[in-house]
């Protein structure tokens, strides 16, 4: 069965009703996909290192040297692709992009390409550093067992705000709605972190798919939207380090990698709470070099090269291993802190109204 049929058969189950994971399960129980029956059983030997590696990745999540250094030591040539959310990745994965042999998605997105088959098993065998992970990162709802994901970075969502422009460091996500920032403030271009965070305002979970609450949210982000000069995510940098922006929702480590040349920025996890995430890496399916895959998987384990990656990002590693190679390491949340963080989750059939919800916003 080809990509394009598959999709088809979920998007008519779930127009008739069944679930995502039901009309996968179905699909899987009547014509199972196995282009290559080796990738798809984790206990099978993968064959010789290819030269080639496709990596598609967020913007600004490896440092200068990881895949110069990976390129020269195993002679594999890295051809590399960036998107700014996950949905942006997922969309073109499932518009039948194929020949990825790497993605890197948030929890929620790793339940979303098990469920409809786009993830393909991790072959632990060739892993032999795995044994350098942080407990804590591993094991996680969204991929009980680490069956399809390796942890690479993880981090919040949160303000990122110029110290010299805004003397008070914004503590709410009520800044977005005063109206003496207008036009100096943004936020991400991101539909979890922006409802999400209009969500813990009202005191609500970031996974909530009650209406009222959604409705609330949606006003919420509407109101803040006449404040804003864009949604924008990783590339307000720019605009933090010049001034143009004053105040921006984003992730902490873009906010440091800010920092870095502009020491006026400053950052803060608002009262209300916020996102915590997990980036994995994965193997998508149509990968074309699965050795290699693995074999750099295996690379960034090292500690050293996570070591590097987390400097250069702004992340928080979960490699233990690296910690003690960091000058300065992301501190894991406090016991406080995470008290008001949380992992997204997928929401099964309410994305479809989360979607709408953003549009509107968006369109408002
Ligand atoms: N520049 C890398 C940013 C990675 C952010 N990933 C998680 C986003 C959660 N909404």
């Amino acid at each position: 069965m080809t990509g394009l049929d598959r999709r088809e058969f979920v998007r008519r189950a779930a127009a008739l009703g069944l679930s995502l994971p039901a009309a996968t399960a179905l699909l899987a129980a009547c014509r199972p996909v196995r282009h290559d029956p080796a990738l798809d059983d984790p206990g099978r030997a993968l064959g010789p290192l290819e030269r080639e590696l496709a990596i598609y990745i967020w913007s600004d999540y490896v440092a200068p040297d990881t895949i110069p250094d990976f390129e020269k030591e195993f002679g594999v040539a890295v051809t590399m692709d960036f998107y700014d959310s996950n949905e942006e990745m997922l969309a073109k994965l499932q518009a039948g992009a194929r020949g990825y042999d790497i993605v890197v998605p948030s929890t929620y997105i790793v339940e979303v390409l098990v469920a409809t088959g786009l993830a393909l098993p991790l072959h632990r065998q060739y892993l032999t550093n795995w044994g350098n992970l942080s407990p804590i990162f591993l094991d996680h709802a969204f991929d009980p067992g680490n069956r399809y994901t390796m942890p690479w970075m993880w981090g919040v969502t949160g303000i990122a705000y110029r110290r010299d422009r805004i003397p008070d460091p914004p503590a709410s996500w009520e800044i977005f709605l005063d109206p003496r920032y207008r036009g100096k403030m943004t936020q991400a271009d991101d539909e979890r972190d922006v409802i999400g965070a209009w969500l813990r305002y009202r005191g609500h979970s970031l996974n909530a798919t009650d209406p009222a609450q959604l409705e609330a949210a949606k006003r919420d982000a509407i109101h803040a939207k006449q404040n804003l000069k864009a949604y924008i995510s990783a590339p307000v940098k720019g605009q933090l380090i010049t001034g143009d922006v004053w105040a921006a929702q984003i992730w902490n480590g873009d906010a440091e990698q800010a920092r870095m040349e502009q020491p006026q920025v400053g950052f803060v996890l608002p009262q209300e709470g916020s996102t915590i995430w997990l980036d994995s890496l994965v193997m998508a399916r149509g990968a074309r070099h699965p050795r290699a895959a693995h074999e750099f998987m295996n690379y960034v384990l090292r500690p050293p090269v996570a070591a590097a990656v987390s400097t250069a990002t702004g992340y928080g590693t979960p490699n233990r291993e690296a910690l003690g190679l960091i000058e300065h390491p992301v501190q894991y949340p406090s016991g406080e802190e995470l008290a008001r963080l949380e992992y997204q989750r997928d929401l099964g059939r309410d994305t479809a109204t989360w979607d709408q919800l953003w549009t509107e916003i968006k369109a408002s």
